[in-house]
This record gives structure tokens, C-alpha cells and sequence, in this order.
């Protein structure tokens, strides 16, 4: 028989006042107060390395797939020859390598405000920050909010917006000057995907209803997607997808997708096409969650005429 635990190390995202997920800690491999925040990286029992900025999970070694594959891959498998791409945020790499996967790709900027957390995916997660050897990644260490100002029109096929929650210094990210920019960036057919929080949480819920309504003024379509992130606040993760001209599964072609993914499709995890449609499939009470005063809303997607 093993003798019991006398001691141990955990670490808990408090999710509310009192919930949370906790995790135990084999071991602190990364820590540091940056200019911006406190970036940790830890040695975990059951997620393997976690990295964690002010406290909050942003990603584990375990499901990062899930989170990075989703907030990539479907915006690229809808575009049919998407060439430049824009991520802000995500210094860990991992949205890069899965932009990267595509061929047809020449050029991906980068532009992450906080080089300490390049530091930390450089040192405890080289699997994601390969991406950066790339020699069409390039890397910017800068403000997103003021990279979009000053970026040319109709440059960008996609954006990316890898941020963590509408707090502090990543607020801005959710709001309507970069939105903005971003649509005056991107190409005619031009996206912009998002990371957009839980639709279980509360929380965010208002940034995210006003986020939505702003990008509707300026995109043709704004789209909600899910996908299931067992790490991240109620374990239920949403992704808005904004499109100037292309609906995300009635012009979605699962053949070409097939085609332009040959490469690398069983390198993936969770996306495949057929999964793609699944995604833009919402459960009522996220559609609801929608509804203009109270009427119930049909589908998470705005359309510039109904909004007006
Ligand atoms: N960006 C989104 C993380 C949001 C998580 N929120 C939280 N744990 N409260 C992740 C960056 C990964 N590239």
C-alpha cells in the first residue's frame, strides 16, 4: 500500500467567488511578472504544462488542440485561397502553426504585446513556438490595437484575434475603433475570427452581446461557433466569426476543404469538415442568449440589412 499524501501543490482558476477548476502542481516551471502581467507555467498531474497569464488558464498541453485548431481552421477552410493572415495575441505560437499548415499561406504577422510570454512558450512549450522558425511568420512585438491603425487597407485576408478575456489591457481588442480597423483591413471577403468566451458565463456575456452588435454594423455576417475546451471556464468555449461576404456553412465546400487539408488532415485533432457544419449548430439557450428583446433568435447570425 502507498503511504497517504502528506503534502501537495495545486492551483486553482477561480471561475466564480468560490468555483473554480483546480489542478494539481508537480512543479513551477516558469514565473514571472512581466510589464503587462504575471505569466506562470506549470507542471501539472492530468493537462501536462499549463500556461497562465494574471491567474487564468490560457492553455494546457493537453486540450490546446481544441482551442487552437478551432479558432484557425475554420475561417481557412472557408476562405478558397486565403494568403495573408493577421493574428493578434497568441505569443504562444500555437494559433501560428495551425495557420501554417496551409501551403497557399505567404505571409502571417504576429503581433503580441507581452514578449515574456514568447519567453515562456519558447522555453516549456517548443511545440507550439516552433511556428515562429517559419520563415512567413513574422513577429511584432506591439500593441494590436495600435498595429491595426497604422496597417494598409484591403491588406489581409484574415484576422485572428487570440486574446485573453475583455479585461485590462486586452479590452480594446473587443472594441469598436479595432473592429474598425480590422474590417478596413481585410480583403472584400475578408474575416475576422475571435475568441468570444463561454456562453454558460455571465460574466463577459454583455461585452460579448455588444461586440456582436458593432461587428454586425460592419460585416455582412457575424456567426457564432463552439467547441469544447475542458480547461476553460465552464468548459464550453465560443468563437465569433465575422465574414464580409462569405456565409460560414452554406458556402462552406467540405470537398475543397478535403482537398486544401490533404496535407496535414490526420495531423489533426478535432476539426474535420464534417465537424465544421456541427460547429455553427447552437443549443437554444445560446441562441437565446441573442434575442432581441426577449424574442427568441433563430440563428447567431446578423445580417447588415436586419440590423440596418
Ligand atoms: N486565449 C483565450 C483564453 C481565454 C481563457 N480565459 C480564462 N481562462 N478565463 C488563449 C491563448 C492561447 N493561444
Amino acid at each position: 500500500m502507498t503511504a497517504p499524501k502528506q503534502h501537495q501543490l495545486q492551483y486553482t482558476e477561480f471561475w466564480q467567488e468560490r468555483t473554480g477548476l483546480t489542478f494539481g502542481v508537480e512543479r513551477i516551471l516558469f514565473n514571472r511578472q512581466s510589464a503587462y502581467q504575471h505569466v506562470q507555467v506549470l507542471q501539472t498531474d492530468a493537462f501536462g504544462r499549463v500556461l497562465t497569464l494574471d491567474g487564468l488558464v490560457m492553455l494546457t498541453e493537453r486540450d490546446e488542440f481544441v482551442y487552437h485548431e478551432m479558432i484557425a481552421h475554420p475561417a481557412l477552410c472557408l476562405l478558397p485561397r486565403p494568403r495573408r493572415v493577421l493574428i493578434v495575441g497568441g505569443g504562444d505560437g500555437g494559433t501560428l502553426r495551425e495557420v501554417l499548415r496551409y501551403a497557399e499561406i505567404e505571409q502571417v504577422d504576429l503581433v503580441e504585446i507581452d514578449e515574456v510570454v514568447i519567453e515562456a512558450a519558447r522555453t516549456c512549450f517548443p511545440e507550439l513556438s516552433v511556428a515562429f522558425e517559419d520563415p512567413r511568420a513574422r513577429l511584432h512585438v506591439a500593441d494590436g490595437v495600435a498595429f491595426v491603425q497604422r496597417a494598409a487597407d484591403a491588406w489581409y485576408d484574415l484576422i485572428i484575434v487570440d486574446s485573453t478575456d475583455p479585461v485590462n489591457f486586452a479590452e480594446g481588442l473587443f472594441g469598436e475603433s479595432f473592429y474598425r480597423d480590422c474590417a478596413r483591413i481585410l480583403t472584400d471577403e475578408g474575416i475576422l475570427v475571435t475568441q468570444s468566451e463561454s456562453p454558460f458565463d455571465h460574466t463577459f456575456q454583455e461585452s460579448i452581446q455588444a461586440a456582436y452588435a458593432m461587428l454586425g454594423r460592419m460585416f455582412a455576417r457575424v456567426h457564432m461557433y463552439l467547441a469544447h475546451i475542458p480547461t476553460y471556464p465552464m468548459g464550453l468555449w465560443s468563437f465569433t466569426l465575422a465574414s464580409k461576404r462569405l456565409h460560414p456553412v452554406v458556402d462552406f465546400d467540405p470537398e475543397q476543404a478535403a482537398r486544401r487539408m490533404a496535407s496535414f488532415a490526420d495531423r489533426l485533432r478535432y476539426y474535420n469538415v464534417e465537424l465544421h457544419r456541427a460547429a455553427f449548430a447552437l443549443p437554444s439557450f445560446v441562441r437565446r442568449l441573442f434575442a432581441d428583446g426577449g424574442r427568441p433568435a433563430h440563428s447567431m447570425s446578423f445580417h447588415r440589412d436586419d440590423i440596418g
